[in-house]
């Protein structure tokens, strides 16, 4: 691990800290399900919390992120309260979208967190139009898109690619290699020779880092980040990773050879980055503390979602859009 954080022992800390909130989040997220408390899908970030941690406190406030169907930890990162997400889970009054959105579509626009979405790669479209309004108002934010390997495959992606391009607008693609979508090895149904390639041929710098090393991913985007806003255009960053759980909470991911989830554990964020702080100076107490706390907040949230009133039915259309959906029976339209 190198980079300049290596100098900041404080920083890895707090970064750590971040690291072990969306891991509890996480873990809490999926106990809630098999529990029958989330109605929906849970998918999991866990094994891949050092590319939001990393890539997000290289933002500001103000800045724009646009996530996937994985986007807790995104969600997370950049700053939105874990509280007001559980609820969201939880479908409960007090959500961050009041209950309406659930797991994939976590949105705080307080902290620049435009959303989740269901959809894959439909983020990056809407990346390049929060892009494209920074540029009509002469801002200097950026806007961050987080997307899957297998999204660089469907058609949002290279329209986001081609129109960030044209107009040079302030995006940064981050695709988290995990190297699978839902059950399908990328690889074996991606032409051509990648996600990195891909961006290129678009004119749009691309490197490739290893997403589970915190140090690497944040020095790589302390300099993208700052090219970035300096007006150098859009550029993409691919962080290889590997997802430790199923596609889903309800995914055993039994189609997996043991033998690369085993190599994949040793290679986990979270076991290296502790031993990072542990071989500079941050004692077991301290880092067993620093887990209970964040264990003993998310414990917190989960017992506040349990008991919180659902939303009254009648609230139902209000924040939506309603662009002439077919009556229900009994509404008189
Ligand atoms: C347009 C669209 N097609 C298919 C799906 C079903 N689906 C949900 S997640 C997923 C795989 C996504 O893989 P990737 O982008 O690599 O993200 P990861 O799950 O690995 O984080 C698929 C095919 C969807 N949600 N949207």
């Amino acid at each position: 691990m190198s980079s300049n954080l290596a100098n900041e022992p404080a920083r890895v800390v707090a970064m750590f800290r971040k690291m072990l909130l969306i891991r509890a989040f996480e873990e809490a997220a999926g106990e809630a399900f098999h529990a029958g408390n989330v109605r929906g899908s849970v998918h999991q970030y866990i094994g891949e919390e050092s590319i939001a941690v990393g890539i997000c406190e290289n933002l500001r406030d103000d800045d724009f992120l646009t996530s996937n169907h994985r986007g807790h930890g995104h969600s997370i990162a950049k700053g939105a309260d874990p509280r007001a997400m559980m609820l969201e889970l939880f479908g409960r009054v007090g959500g961050t979208s009041d209950g309406k959105g659930g797991s994939m579509h976590i949105a705080d626009f307080s902290v620049g967190m435009l959303g989740a979405n269901g959809v894959i790669a439909d983020g990056c479209t809407i990346s390049v139009g929060a892009a494209q309004s920074i540029r009509l108002l002469k801002q200097d934010r950026i806007v961050v898109n987080f997307i899957g390997d297998g999204g660089i495959n469907r058609g949002p992606f290279m329209e986001a690619l081609n129109w960030a391009k044209v107009y040079e607008l302030p995006v940064l693609f981050v695709c988290e290699n995990n190297q699978i979508a839902a059950t399908t090895t990328t690889r074996l149904v991606t032409a051509g020779e990648g996600i990195a390639k891909r961006a290129e041929s678009f004119g749009i710098p691309a490197i490739t880092i290893d997403g589970n090393d915190l140090f690497e991913v944040d020095s790589t985007t302390a300099r993208v980040v700052a090219e970035i806003r300096n007006g150098g255009g859009p550029q993409l960053i691919q962080a290889m990773t590997y997802r430790l759980r199923g596609h889903f909470a309800h995914d055993p991911a039994d189609y997996r050879d043991p033998k690369e989830v085993e190599a994949a554990l040793g290679r986990e964020p979270m076991v290296r980055t502790e031993a990072w702080l542990l071989e500079n100076g941050v004692g077991v107490d301290e880092i067993a503390a620093l887990k209970a706390e964040v264990d003993a907040e998310i414990a917190g949230y989960v017992e506040e979602a349990v008991n919180a009133p659902w939303p009254d039915g009648s609230l139902a259309f209000t924040d939506v859009q309603d662009v002439g959906a077919p009556a229900y029976p009994g509404e008189g339209r």
